[in-house]
């Protein structure tokens, strides 16, 4: 699927527009990452609960704590929690790396949680212990950022990885002059699985005719860390004095490169693109930097997740491609269909530009 166009998103904005306190400029700031969780502190914490002794609780280990894409996507999973009486339990590292994630979790498997949502810094690097999770009982709901296939009971996925792929290479187009000149891909962590099949999406896609005129000159990474994006940001400005677009398909990545390049007072040369918060690119879109970007409702994966993994843990659904269920409140209330390896998407996602940008509000 394709981001929708702005003249599509108004049939949802009910759920699409959503306030979010936790959503802000607030990503960028270098101070802003506390010290790691530890494992161990949140093993000693929560009571041990499983799908037969008690309400549900279910663990939700996001890429990091510190982005506030996964608080965004967590009002929404705690928005579900509260609607079917279960409880979410936020666990997870503060970098965005896939080894961190391995200990947490381990450690909800000992807890017996009924089901864990992760979002994977790395598919290969969490599938042991995903499927040690799995073996024990628990449902494993991937979002965001897929696990490996076999690690996971149901993956959802915000929006088909083929459209986020061609919209990037085509609003790079759309922003270079006669889509032509240097382009950079400043992405997340390097083994992130959502913004790699994004890539290699828009790289396919860049073969074709239409974008001859676009070379891409790096693909660099920030590891979704305000600092570090702003770091490689600067760099690619450096390096690439012709650079006519920088693609971010990270909100981190995103919102760091649109600073740089305006602080740097190159928005009428240097263009920013990619994933990102409407609030936080406001100011860039209106400044001439980022005149389009796209990205779903990240409150809506949360509260998606959280209703495909009470609906795993109660036995309505069990991942199989073929099964269909429905969530009053999303798609227009059609079914969802679990398709191939057992993913669903969530659906559809917006472009956002001057025309639109100023109705969203996360
Ligand atoms: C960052 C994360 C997340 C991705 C968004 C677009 O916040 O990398 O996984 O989906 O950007």
């Amino acid at each position: 699927m394709k981001l929708q166009s702005a003249g599509r998103w108004l049939a949802i904005a009910s759920t699409a527009v959503i306030v979010l306190s936790a959503c802000g400029s607030t990503a960028a700031s270098p101070s802003a990452a506390p010290a790691s969780v530890a494992p161990a502190s949140t093993a000693t914490s929560a009571a041990p609960a499983s799908a037969a002794a008690g309400p549900m609780i279910v663990g939700y280990l996001p890429k990091d704590i510190v982005n506030q894409y996964f608080a965004a996507a967590k009002t929404g999973a705690d928005k579900a929690a509260q609607e079917l009486g279960g409880t979410l339990k936020q666990v997870g590292p503060n970098e965005a790396k896939a080894d961190l994630q391995i200990p947490f979790i381990t450690d909800l498997t000992t807890q017996k949680v009924s089901a864990i949502i992760i979002s994977a810094d790395g598919k290969d690097e969490v599938a042991p212990a995903l499927k040690a999770a799995m073996a024990a009982g628990i449902k494993v709901v991937g979002f965001d950022s897929s696990p490996a296939v076999g690690a996971y009971n149901v993956f959802v996925n915000q929006v088909d990885f083929s459209g986020v792929g061609v919209n990037l290479a085509d609003w790079a187009c759309e922003l270079a002059p006669n889509c032509t000149g240097d382009i950079a891909i400043l992405s997340a962590a390097a083994t992130a699985t959502n913004q790699n099949a994004w890539i290699d999406l828009m790289k396919s896609t860049l073969t074709q005719d239409k974008y001859k005129g676009l070379k891409l000159v790096a693909t660099v990474y920030g590891d979704d860390d305000a600092t570090k994006s702003t770091t490689q940001a600067q760099a690619l400005l450096t390096q690439y004095p012709n650079l006519k677009v920088i693609v971010a398909p990270t909100t981190v990545g995103i919102l760091a490169a649109a600073q740089v390049v305006s602080q740097a007072g190159k928005s009428a040369s240097v263009k920013v693109t990619g994933l990102g918060f409407p609030n936080d690119m406001k100011p860039f879109v209106k400044d001439g930097t980022s005149p389009v970007f796209g990205l779903w409702s990240v409150p809506d994966l949360g509260y998606l997740s959280y209703v495909v993994a009470d609906k795993l843990v109660k036995g309505e659904i069990t991942g199989k491609e073929g099964e269909t269920f429905t969530v009053p409140s999303l798609n227009g209330g059609k079914p969802y269909t679990i398709g191939k390896d057992g993913v669903v998407i969530l659906g559809p996602a917006f472009r956002f530009d001057k025309t639109n940008v100023d109705q969203f509000n996360f």
